[in-house]
């Protein structure tokens, strides 16, 4: 009984096995709730993990996923974050089964189980984040703003650390989910599966033909084949910038180094500013529903 004693006392140190069985709750979890949007959690949930993450400021060591700071207003409040309370909430009866996961490890993890259960990469993982209070909330206006330029694109992942290929990369997760107009003000999805990870926000950006939506919401464009998809204007400056096409036109063509630059670069999106304890070596794969 004292081993037990022990693990009631909080000595518990959860290994490999014990994340992935939280790995295994979010991915049923996902796979029973399709009643939401396009059917799956998935989309949402991912962006909380990007919205965690993407505050990084490299200048001061602020900001980033460690600390799950987006339980607190103000951060909860800033306008990009609207919505995400959907994923935060979803995530909630997980962190009551596992109570010791920290909220900023968790909504990593939920960002991880996405991806993989939408059948995208395998994004290599590591816990060690801490939950912080509200005082490590970050300042409104640190994640990108969709009506902006190339300009403003490299400024606020310039501050990450990211250079224009990764940039390309990391716009990709636009195959999945859409813009909500009582979120965001944008309206609709940028592909016909939005709830399967694929290259297809590249092909559809350089293969269709995109017009201006004639509408009363913010400015964003409309494929003029079947005007039911969507690009934000940073979204197009993806096709319009020299640099940044190379690597567009790569990954339309390319699947395999989509999914290679983009595991990679998540990765180190969803580590920004983490002290972590475990080395870069020892990062986990967990097991998706796919594998037998
Ligand atoms: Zn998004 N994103 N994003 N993004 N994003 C939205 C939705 C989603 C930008 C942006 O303004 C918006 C990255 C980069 C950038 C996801 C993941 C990632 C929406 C719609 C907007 C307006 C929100 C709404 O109305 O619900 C801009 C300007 C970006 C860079 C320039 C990166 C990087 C991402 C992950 C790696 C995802 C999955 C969604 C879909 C959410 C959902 O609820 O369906």
């Amino acid at each position: 009984w004292f081993g037990q004693e022990v693990k009631a006392k909080g000595v518990f140190q959860p290994r490999f096995e014990d994340y992935q069985k939280v790995y295994d709750a979010i991915a049923k979890k996902l796979e029973d709730e399709d009643e939401y949007d396009d059917g799956s959690y998935g989309p949402v949930v991912l962006r909380l993990a990007w919205h965690c993450s993407g505050t990084y400021d490299k200048e001061t060591n602020t900001g980033g996923s460690n600390g799950a700071t987006m339980r607190f207003a103000p951060e909860s409040d800033h306008g990009a974050n609207a919505g995400l309370k959907a994923a935060r909430d979803f995530l909630e009866p997980i962190k009551e089964q596992f109570p010791w996961i920290s909220y900023s490890d968790l909504w990593i993890l939920g960002g991880v189980c996405a991806i993989q259960e939408m059948q995208g990469p395998k994004i290599p993982y590591r816990p060690g984040r801490q939950d912080r209070d509200v005082s490590f909330c970050t300042p409104d206006g640190r994640l990108p703003d969709a009506s902006k330029d190339r300009k403003h694109i490299r400024a606020i992942f310039g501050r990450m650390g990211f250079n224009d290929q990764q940039m390309v990369a990391l716009c990709g997760a636009h195959a999945l989910g859409r813009c909500h107009t009582d979120r965001s003000g944008y309206d609709g999805p940028w592909t016909f599966s939005p709830t399967t990870m694929t290259n297809d926000y590249y092909k559809l950006l350089l293969e269709e033909k995109w017009a201006w939506r004639k509408w009363n919401g913010p400015k964003q464009f409309q494929d003029v084949k079947t005007k039911s998809l969507m690009m934000l204007p940073t979204d197009m400056e993806l096709v319009k910038d020299k640099s940044f096409r190379q690597y567009a036109e790569k990954y339309a063509k390319d699947n395999d180094a989509f999914f290679k630059d983009f595991s990679e670069a998540v990765l180190t999106l969803f580590e920004l500013g983490v002290p972590f304890t475990q080395s870069e070596d020892q990062r986990w794969v967990f097991k998706s529903s796919f594998d037998e």
